[in-house]
Order: structure tokens, then C-alpha cells, then sequence
């Protein structure tokens, strides 16, 4: 019967149907199902299809923010009852599009499908110089960093907030994904990052496998 129920919401995630997913969260609780499996078996695994599909361009970005919509639509039902619970998120990540950059439609992908996979994400928006990158951290106790940039000139900021790390002694404590249109593996090699992702769905494989 629980199955069910959530085979039922992963699927009306897919198809992005927000009410659907409100509905169908608020019946599996009601059903006493508990609230880390509505998030896991539910929410979690109707997004990961999204992502798997969103890489092999089976689906596109209008998809995965209808998608992501969805979501949030039973997240907001489901989150007090694990905070409650004490549930602990996989890792925080603090996201933002790096110090002079102001783009954040991909950035903002990133966060969403990092949350749908059950990472706590902090979203520290645009613009964000590394000293606020360091603080977002500091505060949070963040496990991980995720910086996009979308223009060439705005790349470089990437290497100063990882120097902002180092010299705040917190370069070993975090890990450091990059991303971004204009990005490649060897520029996220050449500038000490620990990962660079191509897409918003690689995003959350490079995290599992930097924080777990
Ligand atoms: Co701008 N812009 N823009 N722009 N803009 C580009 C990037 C540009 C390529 C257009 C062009 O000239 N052909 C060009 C950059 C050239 C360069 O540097 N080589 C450019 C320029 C020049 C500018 C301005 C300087 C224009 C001007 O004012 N003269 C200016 C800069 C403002 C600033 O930032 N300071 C500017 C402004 C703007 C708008 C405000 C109008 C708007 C942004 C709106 C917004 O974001 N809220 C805008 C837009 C929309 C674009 C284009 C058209 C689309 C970008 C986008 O959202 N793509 C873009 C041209 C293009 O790409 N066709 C362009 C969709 C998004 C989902 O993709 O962000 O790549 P993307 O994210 C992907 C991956 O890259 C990855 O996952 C995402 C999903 O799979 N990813 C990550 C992204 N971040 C990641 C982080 C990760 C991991 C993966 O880990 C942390």
C-alpha cells in the first residue's frame, strides 16, 4: 500500500504536477508512512528520473523546473516532520554564481536538483564574493561549495574564493564544485577545485561522490 502511494508521487513528480504531489504527500502521511521514506522512495526518486533524463536530453529545462516545482510542493509538507524527526540532510552545500556575475538560471537548477536528491542547500544567489562564499560556509558549518559562472571574465573569481578557503584555514573542510557554461575540467584542475560538472543532474553525481 505505501509503495503504492509513492511509486504514485514519484510519478505525478515526473509529469511535474504539483497538486497532484501536495495531495498524494499529505495522503501518505495521513497513511502514517513515514516521512523520510515519502522523501526518499517519493520525492527523491521521481526527481532522479528527471535528472537521468535531463542528461540524456530525454527531457529539458522547462521540464526539470516544472519538475522541481513539484517538489517543492511536497517538501514543504514533508520538511518540519524530518526536522522534527532530526533527519540530517546528506551535506549542506552553499551555491551562488560567483562575484560579478549575475546569472542564475543554471545555478539555480543546481540548487533545486541538489535538494530534490536530499542535500540541504543554501542559496547564497548572485554576485557573491568569496568573503561571502567563506561566511555562507562559517555559518552553515557547510560540508561543500557549488560556484557557476557564465562569463569569462567572472571565471577568475572562482580561483580567489578557493584562495578566500585557504587562507580562512577552511580550504581542507570544504569541498569545492564548479560549473557553468563557459567551464571545463582542466580550468576546474588548473584552479584547484575538487570537481567540475557539465550539468545540473552531474551536479548531484559529483556531490555524492565529494560529500556521500
Ligand atoms: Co548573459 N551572457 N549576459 N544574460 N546570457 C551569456 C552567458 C553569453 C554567452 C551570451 C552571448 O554573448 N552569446 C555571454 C557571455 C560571453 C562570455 O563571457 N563568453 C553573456 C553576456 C556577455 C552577458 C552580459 C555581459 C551582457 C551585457 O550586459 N553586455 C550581461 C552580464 C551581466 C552580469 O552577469 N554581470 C548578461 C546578462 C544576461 C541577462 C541578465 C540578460 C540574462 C540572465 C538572467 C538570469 O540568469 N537570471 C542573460 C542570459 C539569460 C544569457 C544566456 C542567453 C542564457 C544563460 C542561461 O541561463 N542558460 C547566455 C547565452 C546562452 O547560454 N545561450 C548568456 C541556461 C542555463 C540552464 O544554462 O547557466 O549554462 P547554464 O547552466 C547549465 C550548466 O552550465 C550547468 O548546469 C546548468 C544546467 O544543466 N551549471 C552548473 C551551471 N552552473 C553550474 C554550477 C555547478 C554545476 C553545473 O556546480 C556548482
Amino acid at each position: 500500500m505505501a509503495a503504492e502511494i509513492l511509486e504514485q508521487l514519484a510519478e505525478a513528480l515526473i509529469k511535474g504536477q504539483a497538486p497532484v504531489v501536495k495531495e498524494l504527500t499529505q495522503k501518505a502521511i495521513d497513511d502514517g508512512i513515514d516521512a523520510s521514506e515519502i522523501l526518499n522512495d517519493g520525492l527523491v526518486a521521481g526527481m532522479s528520473v528527471i535528472g537521468d533524463r535531463f542528461k540524456r536530453n530525454e527531457v529539458y529545462i522547462p521540464e526539470v523546473l516544472i519538475a522541481a516545482r513539484a517538489m517543492n510542493s511536497g517538501m514543504e509538507l514533508v520538511k518540519p516532520l524530518l526536522l522534527a524527526a532530526g533527519v540530517k540532510a546528506k551535506g549542506t552545500v552553499c551555491c551562488a554564481t560567483v562575484k560579478g556575475d549575475l546569472h542564475d538560471i543554471g545555478k539555480n537548477l543546481v540548487c533545486m536538483m541538489l535538494e530534490g536528491a536530499g542535500y540541504e542547500v543554501i542559496d547564497l544567489g548572485v554576485n557573491c564574493t568569496p568573503e561571502q562564499f567563506v561566511k555562507g560556509v562559517q555559518e552553515n558549518d557547510a560540508d561543500a561549495i557549488g560556484m557557476s559562472a557564465l562569463l569569462t571574465t567572472t571565471m577568475t573569481n572562482m580561483k580567489a574564493t578557493i584562495d578566500a578557503f585557504t587562507e580562512a584555514g577552511l580550504r581542507d573542510k570544504v569541498k569545492i564544485m564548479v560549473g557553468g557554461a563557459p567551464l571545463t575540467q582542466s580550468f576546474s584542475d588548473e584552479i584547484g577545485a575538487d570537481g567540475y560538472a557539465p550539468d545540473a543532474a552531474s551536479a548531484v553525481d559529483l556531490m555524492a561522490e565529494l560529500v556521500g
